[in-house]
């Protein structure tokens, strides 16, 4: 079930249901029907008009359908309320279903105790709904009134164990982070410059870092694949050393609770040096892709690092398109992580961000020296510049890959 609130084209709801349909194929059903409805504001009872929810339950049931999805957020009452119109029709919405994929992808400890933390949020306030079926289930009237039914007691009872969990999964989460962080700051403190792949889910960072540093990470035509960040070593023309990661994928409205539970995974992104943003070149909504990706990274506060934007699958496109990206983002890399091209081009752009880093050093360089001293203006800021008696004294910002030339200079005083 599509909605189309406002102002939104029709196009661009076919391509969100159509990304839905893909969401929920990829969590295992098999979409037998696809519905929309414009909507100048949504019905604060039921989401779409009542009448509506009720064509969609006739055409659910002669289709044979278990579940209806919506391509929007429910508050936990509309759910019910839906749920009530649709008997034996599941209900699901937007979150729910990205939820239960993360559910499904989830390998790691941490990337496990992350989704069920989001999950538990997300029941929290829906649980009352699930209970509020029993108790009219099992006899209705007089269940309602000031006293409390079993149902209701129980409810506290389950609100407490769920209050609980969170409390426990939150401490266990953060005892890990402190691992990852411990381990971060060792990187650090070695002088380890990191890169970290972002991007839309599907968009190929998976297969980027297998191409660029022969990892061997799940890649699959499927949302939201990659969970749990890996990184591995990139060699580049640098004396740094240079890690690039992958992580999980972005989606446009990506669930907060998703975002608040995988803080400790995105962290990784958070802190890292320099970003590959991976774009699929190839999909029909690529631009609303890059916007929804930068939403993610505002959120994450990651939105003013350093960044590359890399069109991937250009395999896809014809010359005409790859000169037309070539003009609109002048600053882009294009590859095709698949076909192994344009690689060099990612290398380069990173080179370059390294040789945007500089050092401040304090030299002593002596008269005898002066065409080091050229090679000094040429590729250095000078901040000050003073001659002494035994020859130029200089405090100047030079890049840090150029270090190991100038440590014979360094001035005794600094
Ligand atoms: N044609 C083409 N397909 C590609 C290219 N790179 C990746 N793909 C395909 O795109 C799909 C997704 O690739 P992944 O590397 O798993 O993408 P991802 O960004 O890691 O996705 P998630 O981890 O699910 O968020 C796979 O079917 C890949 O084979 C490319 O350069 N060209
Ligand atoms: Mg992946």
């Amino acid at each position: 079930m599509g909605v189309q609130v406002g102002t939104e084209s029709d196009w661009e709801a076919e391509q969100t249901l159509n990304e839905l349909e893909q969401l929920a194929s990829t969590a295992g059903a098999v979409v037998v029907d696809r519905v929309s409805q414009r909507l100048s504001k949504p019905n604060v009872r039921t989401f779409i008009g009542p009448g509506k929810a009720e064509e969609i339950f006739e055409a659910a049931k002669n289709a044979g359908a278990d579940i209806v999805f919506f391509d929007v957020d429910l508050s936990p009452s509309q759910q019910k309320n839906l749920e009530d119109i649709m008997a034996n029709i599941k209900i699901l919405d937007r979150t729910g279903l990205i939820l239960d994929i993360f559910a499904q992808h989830a390998r790691s400890a941490e990337g496990k105790l992350q989704v069920e933390l989001a999950q538990m949020n997300y029941i929290l306030p829906r649980l009352k709904g699930m209970w509020g079926h029993l108790e009219r289930l099992s006899g209705g009237i007089g269940t309602r009134g000031p006293t409390r039914g079993p149902g209701e007691t129980q409810l506290e009872s389950d609100k407490r164990m769920i209050r609980k969990r969170i409390q426990r999964l939150t401490s266990e989460i953060e005892e890990l982070k402190k691992n990852r962080s411990v381990q971060r700051q060792r990187r650090q403190k070695k002088g380890i410059f990191s890169v970290s792949l972002v991007g839309y889910t599907n968009a190929g960072k998976s297969t980027l870092l297998n191409a660029l540093t022969g990892a061997d990470v799940l890649v699959e035509d499927k949302l939201f694949a990659t969970l749990d960040s890996t990184t591995r070593k990139l060699s580049v023309d640098h004396r740094k050393e240079v890690v690039l990661s992958d992580t999980v994928g972005f989606i446009k409205k990506l669930p907060h609770q998703l975002v608040a539970a995988f803080r400790s995974t995105l962290d990784e992104v958070r802190m890292a040096d320099l970003l590959l943003h991976v774009v699929d070149a190839g999909h029909p909504r690529m631009e609303g892709q890059i916007r929804a990706v930068e939403d993610v990274l505002a959120k994450i506060e990651a939105e003013d690092k350093p960044q590359i934007l890399v069109f991937n699958k250009i395999d896809l496109l014809d010359d005409a398109d790859r000169e037309r990206l070539k003009r609109i983002y002048p600053e882009s890399v294009l590859v095709s992580a698949v076909n192994r091209t344009g690689l060099e081009g990612i290398q380069e752009a990173i080179e370059h961000e390294l040789r945007k880093r500089t050092v401040r050093l304090h030299l002593l360089v002596p008269y005898t020296k002066g065409a080091f001293l050229q090679r000094l203006y040429s590729t250095g800021t000078i901040i000050s510049e003073t001659h002494t008696g035994e020859g130029t004294e200089l405090v100047v910002d030079v890049p840090e890959g150029d270090l190991d030339e100038y440590a014979q200079f360094a001035h005794a005083g600094s």
